[in-house]
């Protein structure tokens, strides 16, 4: 399957559950952080959705991703979107960071990011970071085949998130090759930081078969509806949230690459989930970062 047949549609909900049990979600309250408190001690919520190379990673995709935040109580003043044609690898690189630190964003706000963009693999530039000597990229809207000076590669991306504050950043890819984000030394791990990535760094990302949604974005959106919530706490944090998306993605990948081994003469494909969990520490790591406090 080609590379740009991965993709998804990220959900991001849960309210029915708190509904349902009485409780309001309190966004403005950032509960059971075992983080010392800082910041200006006003918990903002902030999410950065970027999605081009196809309609439906523009539209479908961001709208669920975007309306299930809002229906927790996220404020869409405080989500940016750079979707098709605007999702340039300049305006990745710089529009999000700029506005973050524009709206004042510090150590106790939330951020997220979600991008769903192809993805590839390309032999390992410096910093020579990479142990299967791939560095992986993300492709911008402005992206051209052959050119190397209009991909994103991890390398850059991860040094440009290091000018992100919030003690609080989960970061979604549903990219192909997106474990690669996080396999090299120079790459987004990070404490501080969840990252969730769509597959392993030698994989491609699957849609459900049939209805253009991509597999770990939607099992993730279905989670987070309440059924990820395994703790039964009220709270659905990242964690919690890949674990639940990440066996029936892989289940449903191996039923559609089975599906087009028979189609067609290609391998085999599975899709593997891949999460770093560096929150609060990846040294002493036993709190989950919370998307949606109860
Ligand atoms: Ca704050
Ligand atoms: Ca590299
Ligand atoms: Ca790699
Ligand atoms: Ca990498």
């Amino acid at each position: 399957m080609a590379c740009g047949a991965s993709r998804a549609v990220f959900v991001l909900a849960t309210g029915i559950l708190m509904l349902l049990a009485g409780c309001a979600p309190a966004l403005s309250a950032w509960h059971r952080s075992p983080v010392p408190a800082a910041g200006d001690g006003s918990v903002v919520h902030r999410a950065v959705v970027i999605a081009a190379g196809e309609p439906r990673r523009d539209t479908r995709t961001v709208d669920a991703v975007c309306d299930v935040l809002v229906s927790h109580g996220w404020q869409r003043d405080n989500m940016l979107l750079l979707l098709g044609d605007d999702a340039t690898r300049d305006a990745i690189l710089e529009e999000p960071f700029t506005w973050l630190h524009n709206q004042g964003e510090d150590a106790d706000d939330v951020t997220l990011f979600f991008f769903s963009l192809h993805g590839d693999q390309t032999p390992d530039v410096a910093p020579l970071d990479e142990p299967d000597s791939l560095d992986e990229y993300v492709c911008p809207a402005d992206f051209e085949p052959g050119d190397n000076a209009t991909y994103l590669l991890d390398d850059t991306l991860a040094e440009r998130f290091t000018s992100i504050r919030s003690d609080s950043l989960v970061a979604v890819f549903e990219t192909c090759h997106s474990g690669g984000m996080l396999d090299g030394s120079s790459d987004l791990r990070a404490s501080g930081r969840v990252v969730l990535a769509s597959c392993a760094a030698d994989e491609t990302s699957f849609p459900v078969y049939l209805n253009g949604r991509w597999l770990f974005p939607h099992y993730l959106a279905q989670g987070l509806r309440g059924p990820a919530d395994t703790a039964g706490d009220g709270h659905i944090s990242a964690e919690e949230a890949f674990r639940y998306a990440e066996q029936p993605t892989i289940i449903r990948s191996a039923i559609t690459g089975i599906f087009l081994f028979l189609l067609t003469p290609t391998p085999l494909l599975v899709q593997h989930p891949q999460m770093y969990d560096g929150w609060p520490s990846a040294a002493n790591n036993t709190a989950m970062l919370d998307i949606v406090p109860a």
